[in-house]
C-alpha cells in the first residue's frame, strides 16, 4: 500500500459536503499541504470550510469546471453528487443520474492532467434489489451487483459511473480506486430538509419529540427494515485505505452491524433518555427491505474492517444535532448542515 505524497495536490470533490467536508479536514490533519475543495453550493452554504485549503465554488457537471478543478491535481477524491438519504434519492431519480456528468467530466479532467490515482465514491445502492428483499439479508458481497438491478436512478448511475471508471483504467491506464459506501452517518451530516437519512432523522425526531413534549415519533415503513450505517471515521479510514491501494475493483465500504430501523429507534431513545409512542407511515419512501455489508472481501485485502459500533457512533451524532437544533432555535449561527 503506497501512501500518497503529501507534497502533492490532492482535490476533494464535494467538498463543501459532508463526507467530503470530512476528508479535506483529515488531509489538512495528515499532513497534505496543497488540499482543494471544490463544491457547487455557495461557500456560506458548506458543511466545513477548512481555511488552509484552496476553496473552490464550481458547478462539476460541466466539463470546462471539472478541468479547472483537475488541472494540477495528483490525487482525485471525486465525492461530489446529488444525493440524500430515501426521502430524496426516490423523488429526484433525474436529478441523482445527472452526477453521471460530474463523474464523467471528472474523469476526462483526470486523464488529461494527468491524475496520478483517482477515487470514485460508488453506493450500496449498485446492488440487485432482488437481493434485498428480506429483512434478514444476507449481507451484499461486491459480485451481488450483477445482474444488475440498482436502486432505480441514483444506483444505476453509481454502476454505470463505476464501470467508466473500470474504462478509463482500462483504456488510458487511469488508476482508479471505487469504494461502494454503506449508509455513511455522524456529525455535519445532513439532518433536515428532505435529504436526510435515517440516523440523523431518527435523531431529529427524537431531540423535537423531547423539546416538545410531545413523546411520539413518525418512523417510515413498518420499522422492521433493516440496514447498517457506517461511522463516518471509518468512512475516511477506509476512504483514505483503498485510495492508497491496489485494489481496482469496487470494494464495499459499510459496517457489517445489521439493524432494524425499531432498533436504531431503540438506540436513540436510550440515548436521549425516553421512550416514545412509534407511528409507522407505511406509504413514505422505504428503498430495499434489507441490507448490509459482506466484508470479506476488504478485510482479506485490507486486513480491516469498519468497526465504530452504531451506539457509539451515534451517541456523537445525537449530540451535535441536538446542538444545531438548540442553535437554530435560540438563533445563534447553527454551524454545520442543516
Ligand atoms: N430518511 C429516512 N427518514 N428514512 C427513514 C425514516 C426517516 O424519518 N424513518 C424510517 N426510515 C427508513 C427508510 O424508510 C429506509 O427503509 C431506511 O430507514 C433507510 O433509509 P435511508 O437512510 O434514508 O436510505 P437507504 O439506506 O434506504 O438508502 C441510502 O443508501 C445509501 C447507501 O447505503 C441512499 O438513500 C443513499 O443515501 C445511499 O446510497
Amino acid at each position: 500500500m503506497s501512501g500518497l505524497d503529501k507534497n502533492l495536490p490532492v482535490l476533494v470533490t464535494g467538498g463543501g459536503g459532508f463526507i467530503g467536508g470530512w476528508l479535506v479536514g483529515e488531509l489538512l490533519r495528515m499532513g497534505h499541504g496543497k488540499v482543494r475543495s471544490v463544491d457547487m453550493k455557495p461557500q456560506s452554504e458548506w458543511y466545513q470550510v477548512h481555511d488552509r485549503a484552496e476553496n473552490m465554488v464550481l458547478d462539476l457537471r460541466g466539463l470546462d469546471a471539472c478541468r479547472q478543478a483537475a488541472r494540477g491535481q495528483a490525487y482525485i477524491f471525486n465525492l461530489a453528487a446529488d444525493m440524500g438519504g430515501m426521502g430524496f434519492i426516490e423523488t429526484h431519480k433525474a436529478e441523482c443520474m445527472l452526477s453521471v456528468l460530474i463523474n464523467t467530466h471528472m474523469l476526462m479532467g483526470a486523464r488529461e492532467f494527468g491524475a496520478k490515482r483517482f477515487f470514485f465514491s460508488s453506493s450500496a445502492c449498485v446492488y440487485a434489489a432482488d437481493k434485498q428483499t428480506s429483512a434478514d439479508v444476507t449481507a451484499l458481497k461486491e459480485a451481488d451487483a450483477y445482474p444488475a438491478m440498482p436502486e432505480d436512478g441514483y444506483g444505476w448511475e453509481k454502476l454505470f459511473s463505476e464501470r467508466m471508471c473500470r474504462h478509463f483504467r482500462e483504456d488510458f491506464g487511469l488508476i482508479a480506486r471505487m469504494a461502494r459506501y454503506h449508509n455513511v452517518y455522524g456529525p455535519h451530516g445532513t439532518w433536515d430538509g428532505g435529504r436526510e437519512k435515517a440516523q440523523a432523522a431518527i435523531c431529529r425526531k427524537v431531540i423535537e419529540a423531547k423539546q416538545s413534549g410531545k413523546h411520539e415519533i413518525e418512523i417510515w415503513g413498518d420499522g422492521e427494515q433493516t440496514r447498517s450505517f457506517m461511522y463516518i471515521d471509518d468512512c475516511l479510514k477506509g476512504t483514505l485505505a483503498i485510495m492508497e491501494s491496489e485494489i481496482i475493483d469496487p470494494i464495499n465500504l459499510g459496517s457489517a452491524q445489521l439493524v432494524s430501523i425499531n432498533q436504531l429507534v431503540d438506540i436513540v431513545e436510550s440515548i436521549a433518555g425516553l421512550k416514545l409512542k412509534r407511528r409507522y407511515k407505511l406509504d413514505a419512501p422505504k428503498g430495499v427491505r434489507g441490507r448490509n455489508s459482506d466484508n470479506t472481501l476488504i478485510k482479506k485485502l485490507l486486513g480491516w474492517e469498519p468497526d465504530i459500533c452504531l451506539e457509539v457512533g451515534l451517541e456523537k451524532t445525537y449530540r451535535w444535532i441536538h446542538d444545531q437544533m438548540v442553535s437554530a432555535r435560540t438563533g445563534a449561527k447553527a454551524v454545520g448542515a442543516r
